[in-house]
Parts: structure tokens; sequence; C-alpha cells
């Protein structure tokens, strides 16, 4: 197959900062996708709905002219969050909450400490139809970094499935076999989102014959066997599973330092590169329920009507990208030829 077309992808969680950054983020995101759920770590956080909905406005008029792109609102849980903010948030069109244990991640130092003060929050989303989104690490500095999504699952992650019977989770950005394992086999209303870097590359392409600073991202890269996991899976067709490139994009000088910013921008390449993992894995006939289907109907949203198509053209992403302020920003697998190429 040279040219595959499917229905318009939508991003399920991804990163566009704010301000200037704006100008760069939201027109690479919208080229192909239709809706984004925007992550809001902002500093300070997006924790009320009226800050949720402020910086909706600063996304919509960083839109190219003509588009119909949408941004899917989400705020952030704090231990000071209340029943009422999620109510707030549920008058506003807030979709989703996301919890980041305090510290997990980039601008997570607001994030939850104590997570079981927080199971009447989790109630009120279950009650107004709204989703939680997790990132699911511990943060205990004794736990080894290649451990802590696993330690996650055992420690809370089973837990809030079971305890909110009726709450429908995503957990975010799974990088491990146990957590695809721990989503196959969990109760309907747990799914999960997967990255591209997850997809393409274990924690050898960060590490081998040299530290790679721009595949650093959180959770950190797994061993292959992790990688092969994930691949398998979405290779299945589990309607669990869908597309979320987490695009986080850092300014070159925040990568390249004695203490990198973690995060990949992949908002240039993220649709070419599931495409071509999905080719790789024989299965472009599960790309578009995974891009485009799966999410949509998870989050009881409608799905797309336009399509878009995709034809097997090889093109390398760019070395470094400009960022409206003028920094330098090095994109996600720059420098490297991608097999697929979207058709304008
Ligand atoms: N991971 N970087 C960022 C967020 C994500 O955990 C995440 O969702 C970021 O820069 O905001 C990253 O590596
Ligand atoms: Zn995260
Ligand atoms: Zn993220």
């Amino acid at each position: 197959m040279n040219e595959i077309t499917i229905i318009k992808p939508d991003d399920w969680h991804l990163h566009f900062r704010d301000q200037d950054m704006l100008l760069e983020t939201v027109p690479a995101t919208a080229r192909c996708f239709e809706r984004a759920v925007v992550m809001p770590n902002l500093v300070p956080p997006v924790t009320t709905a009226e800050l949720a909905l402020s910086y909706k406005e600063r996304i919509l008029a960083a839109r190219p002219a003509g588009s119909t792109f949408t941004p899917l609102m989400t705020i952030y849980l704090t231990d000071k969050t209340s029943v009422e903010d999620i109510q707030d948030a549920k008058k506003a069109g807030v979709l989703a909450a996301k919890m980041y244990p305090a510290g997990a991640t980039t601008n997570s130092d607001s994030g939850v400490n104590s997570l079981e003060s927080l199971y009447p929050v989790f109630e009120a989303l279950a009650e107004n139809d709204m989703l939680l989104l997790i990132h699911g690490e511990v943060t205990q500095k004794h736990i080894d970094i290649f451990d802590r999504e696993k330690e996650f699952i055992d420690q809370h992650m089973v837990n809030i499935v079971k305890r909110v019977p009726n709450l429908k989770v995503v957990f975010e950005h799974i990088t491990t076999k146990d957590a695809a394992d721990f989503v196959l086999n969990a109760r309907e209303g747990v799914a999960a989102t997967i990255t591209p870097q997850h997809l393409l590359l274990n924690r050898n392409d960060m590490l081998d014959g040299g530290v790679r600073p721009h595949n650093y991202c959180l959770p950190i890269l797994k061993r292959s066997t992790h990688q092969e996991a994930l691949r398998a899976v979405v290779k299945s067709g589990s309607p669990k599973f869908f597309l979320g490139t987490d695009s986080a994009p850092h300014a070159r000088h925040r990568k390249e330092s004695d203490c990198g910013c973690a995060g990949c921008y992949s908002a240039w390449s993220a649709l070419e590169l599931y495409t071509q993992v999905f080719d790789e894995l024989d299965a472009l006939d599960k790309l578009e329920g995974f891009a485009s289907l799966y999410g949509a109907d998870f989050y009881g949203l409608p799905r797309n009507t336009e399509v878009v198509t995709l034809v097997r053209e090889a093109w390398d992403v760019p070395e470094s990208i400009a960022l409206p302020s003028g920094e330098p920003i090095v994109p996600f697998f720059a420098g490297k030829s991608v097999s697929w190429k979207i058709k304008t």
C-alpha cells in the first residue's frame, strides 16, 4: 500500500505551552489533527474553569486562518482541588482533569501529594461524566526511574480503578508491558494513550553511543521488550489504546544542558511516524482506529468526518525550527528520514 486515507485524527494528549509559543505549536498540530486534549501544566498550572477558558481563548487565537481545529481543555488537580472546582469545570465545558503526582514531570510541582484525599474529587468527575487523565508514575526518589510506572500501577492505579467503578480513566503515555497488560485486563472505562517515541524507540536510542537529550522524555524510554509490547498492543487493534503524542516543546538550550528538560516536540512528524510504525508492523489497517476513532469513542465525542491522506514518500524532519521568540528548537526525529508524508 502506497497511500492511505483515514478519518482526520485527534491528538488525545499534548502540551501547547502558552503566549508566543502557541504561534508555533497550535498550527503545527492543526495541520493534521482536528482536536487535541491540551495538558494544563503551565506555570502557574491551569487549575480552574476560569483559567481553562482563558487559555482556550489564547489557543483559538493562535489557529491558522480558516482552521476548524478545536482544543479540548483539562484542569490540573492539586491537593486543594474541590468538588466545586470539578462542577465549575463541567459547566465551562472542560472534559477532563489531569493528575500529576507532585514532581513526576515538567511543571508538576503543584501536583498531588496525597492521592487518598482526592477520592471525593474522583467521585465528582465520575458524577459529572468527566475523565481522569493520569500521569502514572510514582515519585519516590528511592524507586528506580525505570520502575516508576509499574510501581504506580501497584500502589495506586489498581485502587483508583476499583474504588471509583464508573470513572473513565486514561492511563497517559504508557511505556511498559505492565501498563499495557493492566489496561488490557482492566474493566471497561480504562484506556491508554501511546506516544510515537515509545513505539519507535527504546532506552538504547537515548543512551547507546552517547547521551541523546532530544530523546529524553518522561516517562523515560524503557528497554526494548517494553517497546515491543506497546507495538504488539497497537498492532492488535484493541480500542483501549489510542493516539496521544505528548508533544512537549523545550527550546534547544533547555534540552542540551547539564540538567536537561524532559519532552519530545513531535507535532511536526507525529502522524507520519505513527503511520510508519503501523506500516512496519504490517498493520496499516489498524491505523485509523488508533488515530481517529477509539479516542473519540472513549471520550464520548463524535468522530470526525473529514479525512486525511498519507502517501509513502520519504522526507527529512528539519534539524532545527525557529520558535516565535527566535530561539531554536530541535524537533523530535530531527534530521531523520520519515517514510510517510501527508498529502496536501
Ligand atoms: N513528559 N515532558 C513534558 C510532559 C510530559 O509527562 C508528560 O506528560 C513537558 O515538558 O511538559 C515530558 O517528558
Ligand atoms: Zn505525563
Ligand atoms: Zn504530557
